[in-house]
């Protein structure tokens, strides 16, 4: 594989001139600029990006730090980011850290060896840890106190509210919220918003709590879950995301328990598994690709040296009905 030294020889330019070129870092004559451009083409040339990264430390990467890949919302959204970012002519990496702090904290010092340009993060489980980072950020559904890091998120509280109304406006009184771990800021304010809206009208829904929502394909957790309960006894599900409303429409199929006409179920996010369910699953839609784009408007501010003033953005949710209510 050709290398600059063999662009030098055979152009009989110094390598001071090639890399001037091929970096944009400094003047190069129109003549120089044809002939190297001549042999690069010739020699079949690519440069070594990471060499490139560690000169003029622009590596054109940007790190994706993600808690799961196979939940279908994080695997959408992390697609999404991909086809935004290399219309702007960058790669990902992307990390999964399972909600764990200390694949979360490798993952991070991996970025940083490969002097990544900017840092999305996901649900992150190491807020303290996160100052230390000294590369521009952007913060996913957490927040991070007496820090700089700009937090984007849905409007989880709100969505929550949302889910009420919507269930109530069907008729539902006698409710039941499968909740996500309080850990996750998103899943704790969807509760606060629903149980908030919902005691507004004088009722009192039931929760069930779930420690994870990445024991999501485990049918045996969720099911020895949901099995104290007796699901008769309710007209209305809210579930905290779509990939686990999903495990309850199986779970209510399985009991015969007929949705939407004995239980209205619905979930949250929106995510492509919506359309695959019978019936098809009405949820709270988490607009994906607003998300994505605010989350990249506002890297790419801080990256290129512009101060952001406003520190949390929420993205608006809405209802998307299907079969399910
Ligand atoms: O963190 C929350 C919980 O699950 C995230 O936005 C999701 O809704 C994705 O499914």
């Amino acid at each position: 594989m050709a290398n600059i030294r063999d662009i030098a020889r055979e152009s009989g330019l110094s390598i001071g001139t090639i890399s001037r070129y091929i970096n944009s870092t400094g003047y190069v004559s129109e003549e120089s600029a044809k002939k190297i451009q001549m042999v690069i083409n010739e020699m079949n040339y690519t440069p070594n990006q990471h060499a490139r990264a560690l000169f003029n430390s622009k590596s054109k990467i940007i790190g994706l730090v993600f808690p799961s890949l196979i939940n279908p919302y994080f695997s959408e959204l992390a697609t999404i980011f991909e086809h935004l970012l290399q219309e702007k002519g960058y790669v990902i990496i992307l990390c999964n850290t399972e909600d764990s702090r200390e694949k979360e904290l490798q993952a991070l010092e991996l970025l940083k060896g490969f002097r990544v340009e900017g840092i999305i993060l996901g649900r992150s489980q190491c807020k303290n840890e996160l100052n230390k980072i000294n590369i521009p950020m952007i913060s996913y559904e957490s927040t991070v106190e007496n820090n700089n890091i700009i937090t984007v998120s849905a409007d989880n509280y709100k969505g929550g509210a949302q889910a009420f109304e919507h269930l109530y406006k069907k008729g539902c009184r006698k409710l039941l919220h499968i909740k996500g771990p309080t850990s996750f800021e998103a899943t704790q304010l969807r509760y606060e918003g629903f149980i908030d809206a919902a005691n507004k009208k004088g009722i009192k829904p039931e929760i069930i709590n779930f420690d994870t929502d990445f024991d999501l394909q485990n049918k045996n957790y969720i099911d020895g879950v949901l099995d104290n309960y007796d699901m008769k006894k309710y007209d209305g599900i809210f579930v905290f995301n779509d990939i686990v409303a999903a495990q309850m429409l199986r779970y209510l199929n399985e009991k015969q328990i007929k949705v939407p006409k004995d239980i209205k179920l619905l979930g949250f996010d929106n995510s492509y598994i919506c359309d695959l369910l019978s019936p098809r699953l009405s949820t709270i839609e988490q607009p994906i690709i607003s998300i994505a784009e605010r989350c990249i408007e506002l890297l790419f501010e801080i990256i290129d040296g512009k101060e952001v003033y406003e520190k949390e953005h929420l993205i608006t949710t809405r209802i998307i009905q299907r079969e399910t209510t």
